[in-house]
């Protein structure tokens, strides 16, 4: 076994990630912690002040209720999110998050993040729910004031969790290694809270080549909430509620500036609006279709009918917009001024959260005040924090929660003493970045409380921990002990390597389990075929070989989501109906079952027989 130096570290504490959600956690838990004596520890596989979903930065706030100006309310956004979801959401979650974001919002400003004001002072809304920012350094703001929440010598920076240590029936830590330097890391906690975000690159990516691992969710995030939770025995949640952004193409830049706030039209090749020449297929889907705004997987829908009909491509009428908003600014000098704004605008909006895009636009000749831009369907993505649903099922606040969602601590799974947030929680979907943090700052609340009350440091066994550290550490073995055996570093007969590994489960979900090439269709014995696919490559992933740490970190980013894509075919195959068809399409079962399938698909590996479960569960409403 490879001779690594096993580091322990006890805490009370344990938070896992250090993106939004952790973040929001770590502030909060700073806090009650002072004032009771505990100790939080925090873990982030990269660096915190660039790590995550929002390394790159945001343009927008996505949540923001503005209760204080009395626009919106609380029970507005359940509503709003509850129809965007065609029915299947956690009212009591979202609910919760709501009535605490614009609180997390405040201190954010507070912070030194820059809110893009009127002449009122106050916020410019991109849309009624999203604020405008000048967020290209958002997340390292946000990171400061964790990290003097914390201190640094709570944060463990470059160190890779895998897996969840458990005492019987109770969380008690997680093991992991650092990408750096040769050490095997033991966390032992009283409570851990999972904030490890969502999955991406489990589907195959539509860039290749040059643009390999360009995506729109960030790449580096695998898939370990799910992982980490599922392997400790958590029931999870939508695991089917995939999100598919349309994007613009290639660089993923976002819409919902242009959609939102520059009002911007999207029409196929032929010039026609699908949201308009297809305004009755949304009848199909009533009661949700036809309420506004119109759901995002059923906008998506409209443009792929177009697509499948040989329309595309699909264009953002940028230049037909920016004109329009600059020639209504008044006589021409002012509306040459307006167009100069509205060009940084655009421009911003770009360099402020995907600046591959903008650097396609300057690579393309594309001005966006002169020629329209292509936008399309991405791959699949798993996230709880957007527009998908998957996650952890998790407890529910007491005060609103009904008791089939409550089962003592806010935002503990159903293992004693494990906390998700962010995208690690599930069937609470347009949290997005602020509504995360908010949801950190409740789950790590609630996780004191359970460390106030249940004050005892978990048994750790180590016989378990050395069996732990030998499978982690064993693809660096694997790969020494075979290597010398090829000429080529990266074929060999006696192992695969995790780029490659990747690859073969891209491909089975792609083809499968509805990515791109199916344009997001499957079916019954689609799903079957590929669930045996999948069972193949579970038996190969004992052979992934790591030639260093960095390989060994991918080796285990992609057994992570080999895990994610199982849960994702199971789910989809037990939902006998087609809900979100610009999400994915059950060719089989092409109509939405209110009748039987208004439900949660749940699912649940048990870590002791190895199986999974299948559950429904009900929906209960909290608002009419
Ligand atoms: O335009 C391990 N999001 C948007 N939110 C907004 O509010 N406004 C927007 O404008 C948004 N848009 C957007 C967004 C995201 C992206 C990528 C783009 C555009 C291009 C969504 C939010 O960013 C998102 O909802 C939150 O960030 C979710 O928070 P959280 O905490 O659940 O996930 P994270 O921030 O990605 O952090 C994950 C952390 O985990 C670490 N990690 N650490 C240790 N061990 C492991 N094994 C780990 N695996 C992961 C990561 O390093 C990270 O610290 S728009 O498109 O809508
Ligand atoms: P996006 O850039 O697509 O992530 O969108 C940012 C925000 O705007 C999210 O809250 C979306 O749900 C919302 N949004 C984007 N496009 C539209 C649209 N055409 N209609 C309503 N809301 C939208």
């Amino acid at each position: 076994m490879p001779n690594f130096e096993t580091v322990e570290v006890t805490t009370d504490l344990l938070i896992l990630g250090g993106g939004m959600a952790a973040c929001g956690a770590a502030v909060e838990a700073a806090y009650w912690a002072k004032k009771h004596g505990l100790k939080v520890t925090l873990v982030d596989k990269a660096a915190m002040d660039r790590s995550g979903a929002v390394a790159m930065g945001l343009s927008a706030i996505n949540q923001y209720i503005g209760l204080k100006d009395g626009a919106n309310t609380v029970e507005d956004y359940v509503r709003y999110v509850r129809n965007d979801l065609m029915g299947i959401t956690r009212e009591d979650l979202v609910y919760d998050i709501a009535r605490h974001v614009d609180s997390t919002v405040h201190l954010f400003e507070k912070w030194g993040l820059p809110i893009w004001k009127d002449e009122q002072g106050n916020y410019v809304h991109e849309g009624r729910w999203q604020i405008m920012i000048n967020g290209e350094s958002y997340k390292v703001v946000v990171a400061e004031a964790a990290k003097n929440a914390l201190g640094t010598d709570n944060i463990y920076e470059r160190v890779f969790i895998v897996e969840p240590l458990l005492d019987g029936d109770r969380i008690a830590g997680a093991v992991g290694f650092s990408v750096r330097e040769e050490k095997f890391y033991v966390f032992k906690a009283k409570a851990v809270l999972a904030a490890m975000g969502g999955a991406v690159h489990v589907f195959k990516p539509r860039s290749s080549g040059e643009g390999l691992g360009r995506a729109w969710y960030p790449p580096w995030n695998s898939g370990s909430s799910f992982y980490f939770t599922a392997k400790a025995g958590a029931e999870q949640t939508c695991q089917e509620v995939r999100f598919i952004p349309v994007r613009f193409k290639d660089g993923y830049g976002p819409v919902g500036a242009w959609f939102l706030l520059f009002k911007s039209r999207a029409t196929n090749a032929l010039g026609g609006e699908y949201m308009v020449e297809r305004a009755d297929e949304l009848e199909k889907w009533a009661p949700y279709g036809t309420s506004k705004p119109i759901p995002a997987n059923l906008r998506n829908w409209l443009g792929m009918l177009d697509v499948m009909e040989g329309k595309g491509p699909i264009y953002m009428r940028t230049e037909e917009a920016i004109q329009k908003i600059a020639a209504s600014a008044g006589d021409e000098k002012a509306a040459k001024k307006k167009l100069r704004e509205l060009e940084a605008e655009a421009w911003e909006d770009f360099l402020d959260m995907t600046i591959s895009q903008a650097i396609l636009w300057a690579g393309q000749n594309i001005a966006p005040e002169e020629k329209p831009s292509e936008i399309a369907a991405a791959e699949p993505y798993f996230i709880g924090s957007h527009s998908g649903a998957s996650g952890a099922w998790v407890s529910g606040p007491e005060d609103i929660a009904p008791p089939e969602y409550n089962w003592g601590y806010n935002r503990m799974a159903t293992i004693k003493g494990l906390f998700c947030a962010g995208d690690a929680s599930g069937a609470s979907s347009h949290k997005f970045s602020s509504g995360s943090h908010a949801e950190g700052r409740i789950a790590a609340k609630s996780a004191i409380r359970f460390i106030l009350e249940n004050n005892t440091q978990p048994n750790v066994d180590s016989a378990k921990v050395e069996e732990l550290k030998a499978t982690i550490l064993k693809p660096l073995e694997t790969y020494e002990k075979f290597a010398p055996m090829s000429s080529d570093p990266n074929i060999n007969p006696n192992f695969i390597k995790p780029k490659d590994f990747m690859f073969r489960l891209q491909k089975i979900m792609d083809e499968y389990a509805g990515g791109v090439s199916a344009q997001f269709s499957t079916n019954q014995h689609l799903l079957e075929r590929g669930l045996e696919l999948l069972e193949f490559l579970k038996e190969d992933s004992e052979k992934l070989a790591a030639s260093n740490l960095h390989e060994l970190m991918r080796c285990w980013e992609n057994v992570q989501r080999m895990w994610q894509a199982e849960a994702h075919v199971r789910s989809i195959l037990f939902r006998e109906e087609t809900r979100w068809p610009g999400y994915y399409f059950r060719a089989d079962k092409p109509n939405m079952d209110e009748a039987n399938w208004k439900v949660f698909v749940n699912c649940k590996w048990d870590p002791n027989t190895g199986e999974w479960e299948m559950i429904k569960r009900p929906i209960i409403s909290i608002l009419d």
